[in-house]
């Protein structure tokens, strides 16, 4: 039994997340998603559209997601690792390199973006065709 993380927001669902999601779920057997709760998202700088109840219903939804617990600070990576028996870690390459020191405690794999989608496209593109 493969167990993988990842962390993100994951406002206004689009195809990038499910992308990202497939891929991750495809290196193992069990995926666990960290949403990022509102109060995190200001540490991020991020205002997200949809609370963290209304993502936690969208994300649980995606059949790659076994199990979503709540991201509330950077440092907390290390014990779910820890507490939940993590085999990989896995995120976009956007962070490439950022969580290296994970490396001790697990495989640490960065996965392209998909281009040319983002939620700040979404709200840019909507906001332009008012
Ligand atoms: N993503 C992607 N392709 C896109 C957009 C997003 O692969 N076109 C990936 C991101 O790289 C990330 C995940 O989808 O792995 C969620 O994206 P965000 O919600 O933007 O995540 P972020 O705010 O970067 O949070 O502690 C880590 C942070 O919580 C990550």
């Amino acid at each position: 039994m493969k167990r993988v993380i990842t962390y993100g927001t994951f406002d206004l669902l689009h195809y990038g997340h499910i992308n990202l999601l497939k891929r991750a779920k495809d290196l193992g057997d069990f995926l666990i998603v960290g949403l990022s709760t509102d109060e995190f998202n200001l540490i991020k700088g991020k205002k997200s559209y949809f609370d963290y109840n209304q993502r936690k219903i969208l994300v649980e939804a995606i059949r790659y997601v076994d199990f979503i617990i709540p991201e509330y600070s950077w440092e907390q990576k290390i014990s779910d690792i820890k507490k939940y028996k993590i085999d990989i870690f896995v995120i976009g390459d956007d962070w490439e390199g950022k969580f290296d020191f994970l490396k001790d405690l697990c495989q640490v794999i960065y996965l392209p973006r998909t281009p040319e989608i983002s939620t700040t496209k979404i709200k840019l593109d909507l906001f332009r065709t008012k």
